[in-house]
């Protein structure tokens, strides 16, 4: 399967499989028009490695250690405003959660590197020998001609996996505190199952990005760009050619960069797109609130929260902590990682 038909399979997929509803048409009509830096897709031909051995006790220390509480309660999800409705931003709605730990910052290009090296674990990139990244990234990208129909800003670079993310001759040195990308849903669980953790519920991820805090934007309250300074990495300028970088970065940013929220979590929003535990649905609303809610038992794509380098106001407004949208679990992008999560 040549990665251009795999492309292209993929919207079509996605359309078609939601026929029939005109509230998920619109949404996905809404996606596909503002896929803007969210994530293009794949479905992958190989199936993900199993693995039969656990992380080493200094591995599971590490992960450990990165592990901050967030407390047992209600919290208000959602927004009252929606930017984007049709992503099921809204509607504002009560929900509990157990008490339960969730990491700082993402998991980091060191943290995955002695992941890979212990279990010997292929990627999703690595094995299907291709993943997207931002064009204003690479060197030639005329060089890189296929993108996903809409989005030309992505190119489809052979050979870019996690540990060479612009492609065969780039590497990870200097970026190994960088949060690590190019790696799928299925990835991200592999990681996760090796270390004993999982990926958080989307309703934990929210209630961790909110801080404590009630119907904020931010992680850090409702001000973009507060009066003391920039606090995540987003994109300045206008997308897809001019990013000024006012915040210190053009691609990813250190995991610990810039003030932690009131959970003592970094870069909630920004930085990278962060998989989900959840299959990606419009949310349902019960009577009572949700107690720790799994979300929908199947699906196509699995939810992806907090917004990346990439996103801005001028195309693709999804760095609050609201913010959501989705994609399948195969998929590889330069601006996709994860966190991981553990019951309390
Ligand atoms: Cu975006």
């Amino acid at each position: 399967m040549t990665p251009l038909t795999v492309g292209t399979m993929i919207f079509k997929g996605m359309r078609a499989g939601n026929a029939g509803n005109t509230m998920t048409d619109a949404f996905e009509q809404d996606q596909k028009a503002s896929a803007g830096c969210c994530a293009p897709g794949r479905v992958a031909g190989s199936a993900a490695p199993r693995l039969a051995q656990r992380a080493s006790d200094d591995l599971r220390t590490a992960l450990d250690a990165t592990l901050a509480p967030v407390p047992e309660g209600f919290f208000d999800m959602g927004a009252r405003k929606p930017r984007y409705p049709a992503d099921g931003e809204g509607p504002r709605r009560r929900v509990h959660t157990s008490a339960f730990r969730i990491g700082r910052h993402a998991v980091t290009n060191r943290l995955f590197a002695a992941f890979a090296t212990e279990s010997g674990y292929c990627s999703t990139a690595e094995r299907e020998g291709w993943s997207y990244v931002f064009a204003g990234l690479l060197d030639d990208p005329a060089a890189h001609p296929v993108s996903p129909e809409g989005t030309p800003w992505w190119c489809l670079v052979e050979g870019a996996t996690w540990h060479s993310p612009l492609g065969p001759g780039s590497g990870i040195e200097g970026l190994m505190d960088h949060p690590v990308v190019h790696v799928s849903w299925s990835d991200a669980l592999a990681f996760c199952d090796f270390l004993g953790l999982r990926l958080p519920r989307e309703a934990e991820w929210e209630k961790a990005a909110r801080g404590g805090r009630r119907h904020n934007l931010f992680p850090w309250g409702n001000a973009l760009e507060p009066a003391d300074g920039h606090r995540h990495n987003v994109w300045q300028g206008r997308f897809p050619d001019l990013n000024s970088g006012v915040d210190g970065y053009i691609g990813t940013a250190p995991v610990d960069a810039f003030t932690p929220n009131g959970f003592g979590l970094h870069n909630m929003t920004g930085n990278v797109w962060e998989w989900c535990a959840d299959w990606f649905a419009l949310p349902v609303i019960t009577r009572l609130p949700a107690r720790d809610p799994d979300g929908p038992s199947d699906g196509t794509r699995k939810v992806l929260r907090g917004g990346s380098y990439l996103c801005h106001a001028s195309y693709c407004e999804r760095y609050h902590v609201h913010s959501r949208t989705g994609n399948t679990p195969d998929s590889t992008t330069g601006h996709i990682g994860f966190r991981v999560a553990a019951s309390a």
